[in-house]
């Protein structure tokens, strides 16, 4: 039995926490839905809990380190990382901000059938854009890349021979594609994890955000040497993402999708942990897209696992005995997101032991 049980209370974490301040630059203020623009629900202080639940409980804080593009190149377009880098100047330098008075940059138009890149400074973003809902403005893009540096931190730390690591990052990233991005997220923090740990061994992505990792599934699809399998709440019952995550996305034999009914807790879902877990088998290393927005409660999901179901998947895919890094996605229950993530990590390290 683990001292937890033993006494009641939790046992300091050993794993690390990777941490950035450039993370909360990244203020998107709002998102645009059904046209309505709605307060942000992405918001720094989501990271600044965990930060603090993490301290709280022991876990060591270390500072992200820049690394270079490529690690990006291995899984975005150079164009979609060129307009993300430049995409809030370009905007602003045209006076956007003044007139018509948008001080976010958002599409309009959807680029649906381009053969060419747009020119109109208002266009270029429904070329790179699947949805309103992920503005940029200033900070936007130094964020991302500070959450990209995070993660692959969070790689290094496990390649030089640390079981666990984890990187507190935001925005979060799961939703982008190769070319697109999408679902508050910019650059593709686990799939840049994934593909930097694969330059040295066999890697899997395992994803337990509420929602569908289609960014990461279309990223992998056609690698039959990476598995890829997310836990989420079934799209076909009206959610995000929508079009993806349905049970019979197979790929190249390597892509394993668990969509679960709305209203599913602990029994359903960590049924389905297990199942996707046992799937990927035993590859050399880990990444773990770690959304806890399917907790009882998140204003995204209608998924209701509890504290207790989060250190559960933690035990499940602990137990696998794989190092592995875990790289922070959604989450949005400000008053929880500190308890659930300090629960996985906490499940993640008993697991192991
Ligand atoms: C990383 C992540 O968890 N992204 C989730 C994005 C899901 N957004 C879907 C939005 C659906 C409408 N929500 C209405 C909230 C209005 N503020
Ligand atoms: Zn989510």
């Amino acid at each position: 039995m683990a001292p937890s049980e033993l006494y009641g209370r939790s046992v300091a974490l050993e794993l690390k926490t990777v941490w950035s301040d450039v993370c909360l630059l990244h203020e998107p203020e709002a998102e645009i839905w059904i046209g309505v623009r709605t307060p942000a629900t992405e918001v720094p202080a989501r990271v600044t809990a965990i930060r603090a639940a993490l301290s709280a409980n022991g876990s060591p804080l270390v500072e992200a380190r820049p690394h270079g593009d490529d690690a990006l190149l291995r899984v975005h377009d150079a164009a979609l990382i060129d307009y993300l880098r430049g995409a809030w100047d370009e905007w602003a330098q045209a006076g956007l901000p003044e007139d018509p008075g948008q001080d976010r940059v958002v599409p309009y138009f959807f680029a649906a059938g381009a053969r060419h890149e747009p020119v109109a400074v208002w266009a270029r973003p429904g070329f790179f854009a699947y949805d309103t809902m992920t503005l940029i403005g200033p900070g936007t893009w130094e964020a991302a890349r500070a959450a990209a540096d995070a993660a692959l931190t969070a790689v290094d730390l496990v390649l030089a021979g640390e079981r666990h690591a984890y990187a507190c990052t935001r925005p979060p990233g799961h939703h982008v594609t190769r070319a697109r991005y999408g679902g508050s997220c910019y650059l593709n923090n686990a799939a840049i994890a994934a593909a930097a740990v694969a330059e040295h061994g066999s890697v899997a992505v395992l994803d337990i955000d509420a929602h569908h990792g289609n960014g990461t599934q279309e990223i992998f699809y056609d690698r039959a040497d990476l598995r890829t399998a997310s836990v989420h709440v079934d799209p076909g019952a009206g959610w995000f993402p929508h079009i993806l995550g349905f049970a019979d996305e197979h790929g190249d034999g390597a892509n394993r999708n668990a969509p679960v009914a709305p209203g599913s807790g602990d029994d359903e879902w960590l049924e389905q942990v297990r199942a996707v877990t046992r799937w990927l088998e035993r590859p050399d290393a880990l990444v773990i897209a770690l959304g806890v927005d399917a907790a009882e409660g998140d204003p995204e999901s209608p998924l209701r696992v509890t504290t207790e179901g989060y250190r559960g998947a933690g035990r499940i895919v602990g137990a696998l005995g794989v190092p592995t890094v875990v790289v922070q996605e959604g989450g949005y229950d400000i008053a929880r997101i500190g308890e659930l993530v300090t629960a996985f990590l906490s499940g993640l390290e008993e697991g192991a032991t």
